[in-house]
């Protein structure tokens, strides 16, 4: 958004909570972190030297690789100078003339327009549980992970959750740790991803064809430069299908997901592949009562997000890891000395884990304190949910625009796509405004119109059905219940914005900015 911005002769200057850029990839340092989609396209698209220049070493990044990344592109477009690090922002307060951003040692900033790029999965959800402040080891949630590590080699690590985040961390903190100890709420399904060095010929084919690859990802329902097969599921024999899913296990990652039409759609279309996976853990796990412990029953699969692994499931097969269920027996409390269970158990651990997950889409923004029009709340006009228009704009707060915000497709997609667009939709309207001296402010029959859309696209889907989904806010508690990201695809939501921005901007509102008195 900054160079963006700067090309287009604004003057912009970005407010940073972290000492570095990289945002998730600056945070998330935990053993095992690594990105989920492949690396040639977990990449800015924006400059085509960028995409030339840049070598990925493996086929899917990790942290440590895509942080170098950023933190390439940060000095290739000379960002740092306009970043001001280490500022975190405690409120943004809109008055006729703009808003006034106060960080937390007091600072107050002026700007006319303010662009949030806060994250989706940035505010770390560590449960409340008693006893915790007393454990004499050390704890860490995932996503603010010690920049110099946490040792744990010879150690006894307790790690609770089994999301996307504890399926990547439990392979390798089981080779570190002495024993390793799994708390699993939610049985989780997971697709291997089939990690491996990327070859001299796979770089250079991949940067002849980047732009073919774009124009697949912007086109496609997730931002991934593949779409959908043709393939119905139903109308298989049991053989044909599982020779489909097969050779989608053996390729590998999230693609599985695409293997067949309709997955997200039709349950009877899904069941045939949680089956298949269902199976695969049974054939994995070798202990019987484990493998079942570990089979999701209670949710279709990639109705909460789909984790890729590397030896996830391998590993329970080692006797130095134990999987302990706690929706059987739930976490009662944290001892000096480990875990307690409602039933009394005791587990001793030396290091606790928290890979719980996050405060997804509007935590991050409501951990500000906005106020919009009339000294509105940002907290209080979402106390029942978040409602914005397009995921972009919000009802009440002229002039402020949300980068992958509530309402938008972004955790559902790749996100350095969906990113892009909001960012060139943002910057678009920026310079029409810049022309014209309006305000935009998104209107209520807009932000209407939007929720019941996003609310019919994910009705449309299996998607709301998985019940402690963090799409649906279910993970933290006290959450508005109200399904976040928009499910009806990126191509179609890519086309709403196009609309939106070609009839004139009618759901934002424009209309010229209030007069202020000269004096
Ligand atoms: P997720 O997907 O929210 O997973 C969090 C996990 O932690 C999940 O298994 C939760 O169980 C579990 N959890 C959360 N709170 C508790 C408590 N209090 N007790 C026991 N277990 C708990 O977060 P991730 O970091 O793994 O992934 C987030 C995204 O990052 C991912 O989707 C990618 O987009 C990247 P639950 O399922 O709620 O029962």
């Amino acid at each position: 958004m900054l160079h963006r911005l700067r090309g287009l002769g604004f003057s912009a200057r970005v407010l940073e909570a972290a000492d570095g850029v990289g945002g998730t990839w600056y945070w998330n340092r935990y053993p095992g972190a690594r990105c989920d989609s492949e690396s040639y396209y977990y990449c800015y698209s924006f400059d085509p030297e960028l995409e030339q220049e840049w070598r990925w070493t493996e086929r899917y990044p990790r942290q440590p690789e895509i942080l170098a990344y950023l933190e390439h592109v940060a000095d290739r477009f000379d960002l740092r100078r306009d970043i001001d690090f280490g500022v975190r922002v405690a409120s943004a307060v809109r008055d006729d003339d703009g808003w006034s951003v106060t960080d937390t040692d007091g600072r107050v900033r002026r700007c006319r327009w303010l662009v949030t790029a806060v994250g989706c999965l940035s505010a770390a959800n560590v449960p409340d549980l008693p006893g915790l402040a007393d454990f004499t080891g050390p704890w860490h949630h995932t996503g603010r992970w010690p920049h110099d590590g946490v040792d744990v080699a010879g150690k006894r690590v307790g790690l609770v959750g089994t999301g996307s985040t504890g399926i990547q961390a439990v392979p390798v903190l089981a080779e570190a740790a002495a024993h390793l100890s799994v708390f699993q709420r939610t049985a989780n399904y997971s697709i291997p991803a089939r990690n491996a060095p990327v070859s001299e010929a796979e770089v250079a084919a991949t940067k002849a064809d980047y732009p073919e690859i774009r124009r697949v990802q912007r086109e496609s329902t997730n931002g991934h430069p593949f779409l959908v097969a043709d393939v119905d599921a139903l109308a298989l024999s049991d053989d044909e299908r599982d020779g489909v899913y097969q050779r989608a296990w053996d390729r590998g990652g999230l693609r599985f997901r695409a293997a067949v039409k309709d997955l997200l759609s039709d349950p009877a279309v899904n069941e045939t592949a949680s089956d298949f996976i269902r199976e695969k853990i049974h054939e994995t796990v070798a202990d019987p009562a484990t493998a079942e412990a570990l089979t999701p029953r209670d949710h279709y699969f990639a109705t909460k997000r789909p984790p890729i692994d590397t030896g996830y499931f391998e590993t329970y097969n080692r006797s130095d890891v134990s999987l302990v269920d706690v929706r059987a027996d739930p976490i009662a409390s944290v001892t000096p000395d480990g875990l307690r269970l409602a039933s009394g158990a005791e587990h001793e651990l030396d290091v606790l884990v928290f890979a719980t997950g996050f405060d997804a889409l509007t935590g991050p923004l409501l951990s500000i304190d906005v106020r919009g029009r009339d000294g509105v709340a940002l907290r209080d006009a979402w106390a029942e949910g978040p409602r914005t228009h397009l995921g972009l704009g919000v009802a009440g707060f002229p002039d402020l625009f949300t980068i992958t915000g509530p309402g938008s497709p972004s955790v559902l997609t790749n996100m350095p796509t969906a990113i892009e667009q909001h960012v060139d939709w943002i910057a678009d309207l920026l310079v029409r405004l810049r022309e014209t001296g309006e305000t935009a402010e998104p209107t209520r029959a807009a932000e209407d119109a939007w929720a019941a859309r996003v609310q019919e696209a994910a009705d449309a889907t299996l998607l709301p059905q998985a019940a402690s989904s963090w799409y649906l806010g279910a993970n933290v508690p006290g959450k508005p219940r109200v399904f976040l990201p928009f499910a009806g695809g990126m191509n179609h939501y890519r086309r709403a914005c196009d609309d939106e921005a070609a009839a004139g901007y009618p759901g934002f509102g424009l209309r010229p900015r209030a007069c202020v008195s000269v004096s």
